[in-house]
């Protein structure tokens, strides 16, 4: 490489299915979201310690859901505001993680992010589950979002990936412990996202994981 270039290069375990769910997947997915949030409405996650709430709107499907509050980010089998146990896991995202994995193991977590209006992510490694080999397996929905990928120590060089509706990240081995964040989603790209709550538009992220050691 030329002395002063910058790789665009994805770094070694990241892989990237461009259009991996065409429109009429992409609807039934939303639609699936939608009966989910019903069961498992979105909370807004706050830091620990700040108590800062989150711009991103989470909820969950599967055993366990990742959750964070003044006391901590953690997994848990339970919705945090209504006590019941979150939905299960949407069967095309099961098909997903079985085509995407070496398979041995369901994923026991699929955490759904919600982006509206100027809904971000900061840079951040997921180190909370108990394992970490497998990889996370990524679906986006709805507006466009500029995402980052570096390596394990915050300084690290970064590639910023353009990720659109129906996109599939598969990060696993060398970047499963990566930063990685969303600097931002470009609103007014897609009307995918419909809640009927009058609000149009905005992202969803859909991550499938291993969270314990499989049995
Ligand atoms: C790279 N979500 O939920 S998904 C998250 O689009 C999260 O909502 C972002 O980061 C989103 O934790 C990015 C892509 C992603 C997920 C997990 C990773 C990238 C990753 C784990 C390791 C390295
Ligand atoms: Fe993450």
């Amino acid at each position: 490489m030329a002395a002063g270039s910058v790789s665009t290069a994805l770094p070694v375990g990241v892989d990237v299915i461009s259009g991996c769910f065409d429109e009429a997947e992409q609807n039934d997915l939303m639609a699936e979201i939608r009966s989910l949030a019903e069961a498992a409405p979105f909370f807004t996650p706050r830091m620990p310690k700040t108590d800062r709430p989150f711009s991103v709107a989470m909820t969950n499907a599967g055993p366990l859901g990742w959750v964070s509050d003044a006391a901590g980010y953690r997994y848990q089998p339970t919705h945090p505001v209504t006590g019941a146990p979150w939905p299960a896991i949407p069967q095309p995202l099961l098909d997903l993680w079985r085509d995407v994995t070496d398979g041995g193991a369901t994923p026991e977590a699929c955490l759904v992010n919600l982006y509206r209006g100027t809904a971000k992510l900061g840079s951040h490694v997921d180190r909370d589950e108990e394992t970490f080999d497998f990889p996370v397996v990524s679906v986006s929905l709805g507006d466009t979002a500029v995402f980052h990928v570096g390596g394990r120590r915050r300084s690290d060089p970064k590639v910023r990936i353009t990720l659109r509706s129906g996109d599939v990240v598969v990060l696993g081995g060398e970047s499963r412990l990566a930063y990685h964040g969303i600097d931002k989603v470009m609103a007014g790209t897609s009307d995918l996202v419909d809640f009927g709550d009058g609000i149009t538009g905005g992202r969803i992220n859909l991550t499938l994981r291993r969270v314990t050691v499989a049995s």
